[in-house]
């Protein structure tokens, strides 16, 4: 059979194909390994070779066209059955309306968790996971914060019972990143930390944080600054921010920085929330200190970086004007499901 009379037949006869047992015979005759549609691809050897390529584009599309319209008559067919079963049983109506059953909604730390990603992607980062559980040496020491070092104090860390921690803070994935990807990357870490701290309006013993790198030649506090004010503007969804750098203290940026914004509440005029100076922390990072470099067997003479790691928690807070950071955690279906609309 040729391809226009193969084609003619296959109309004809699918217009006839009504019960399963039609289904079945239809696939034999056409679509099976000894079938009408396999017969002609067979026929490809005796086609000139400057035309086989056309030749094989025609018969798949035949076979694939033929495929999804048998398929779809049986899916129909077995719907019809399936209906008339359920009519009748006497102990089905499927007249009755369904039940009002509610949706689900996104966690609130989950939508910003994915803007933070979708918005870092578009600028380059990687996305990177990162272990809750970590060792000593990966959630402190490989970031230059050594045994009896006071910056110790300023987590208060959970313990397991094997000498290894639930993770403080997501910096604890940077020496990771960097034996990884260096000595040029642009890298994130988002995930869940864990402090072993007493619980208010803003703090937390669960929360989000994620951790951002950009290590290469010529980095510099200026690409901080650039970088920060565009993550910002993006995440708060508003082209008027202004941002700022304080000097802070981290063990493992020098120097390192509180990045303030222009208060999203008041829009920098001064209010409750920014306790009337306008501005409102956001986040801390800095200059990659070198200590921290080296460790992650990058060469501080010849690379630099910037790293930063803020609290996607608060983050949320801002976003829905969340006043209480305990709601997350509270599973109160009403707050779920409301906050975001
Ligand atoms: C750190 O954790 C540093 N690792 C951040 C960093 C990374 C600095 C890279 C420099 C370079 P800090 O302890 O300030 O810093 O926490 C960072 C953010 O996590 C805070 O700004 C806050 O938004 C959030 N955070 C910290 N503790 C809590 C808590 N108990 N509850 C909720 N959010 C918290």
């Amino acid at each position: 059979m040729d391809i226009s009379n193969l084609k003619k037949a296959i109309d004809q006869e699918i217009a006839g194909v009504k019960t399963e047992d039609d289904v079945f015979a239809f696939h034999q005759k056409f679509l099976s390994k000894s079938g009408e549609i396999t017969k002609l691809m067979a026929g490809i050897k005796d086609i000139a070779p400057e035309k086989r390529g056309e030749f094989g584009k025609t018969c798949n599309a035949i076979k694939q066209d033929t495929e999804t319209r048998l398929f779809k008559i049986q899916d129909e067919i077995k719907a019809v059955a399936l209906r008339e079963k359920l009519m009748s049983d006497p102990l089905v109506d499927i007249t009755i309306p369904r039940l009002n059953t509610k949706r689900g909604t996104l966690h609130p730390i989950t939508i910003v968790t994915r803007d933070v990603e979708e918005v870092l992607e578009r600028m380059g980062f990687i996305v990177e996971e990162g272990n809750e559980i970590a060792t000593e040496f990966e959630n402190f020491e490989s970031i230059n914060i050594p045994k009896h070092h006071p910056a110790r104090d300023m987590q208060d860390t959970f313990w397991l019972s094997d000498g290894r921690v639930l993770r403080t803070h997501t910096s604890m994935w940077q020496n990771y990143m960097m034996k990884k990807y260096g000595p040029s990357f642009r890298a994130i870490c988002p995930g869940r930390c864990f402090r072993n701290e007493a619980t208010d309006a803003t703090h937390e013993n669960t929360f989000f944080q994620v951790e951002g790198m950009m290590v290469g030649k010529d980095i510099s506090i200026a690409n901080l600054l650039y970088f920060m004010k565009e993550i910002t503007t993006a995440l708060l969804k508003r082209d008027d921010i202004e941002v700022r750098l304080r000097p802070s203290y981290f063990p493992f940026t020098e120097p390192s920085f509180e990045m303030d914004a222009t208060c999203v509440f008041c829009d920098g005029k001064g209010c409750p929330i920014c306790k009337h100076s306008g501005w409102i922390e956001l986040f801390p990072c800095g200059m990659i200190h070198p200590r921290v470099l080296e460790m992650g067997g990058i060469n501080p003479k010849e690379y630099r970086g910037f790293a930063f790691g803020f609290g996607l928690t608060r983050l949320a807070m801002l976003r829905w004007g969340i006043k209480d950071i305990r709601m997350f955690n509270s599973g109160n279906l009403d707050f779920l499901a409301g906050v975001t609309k």
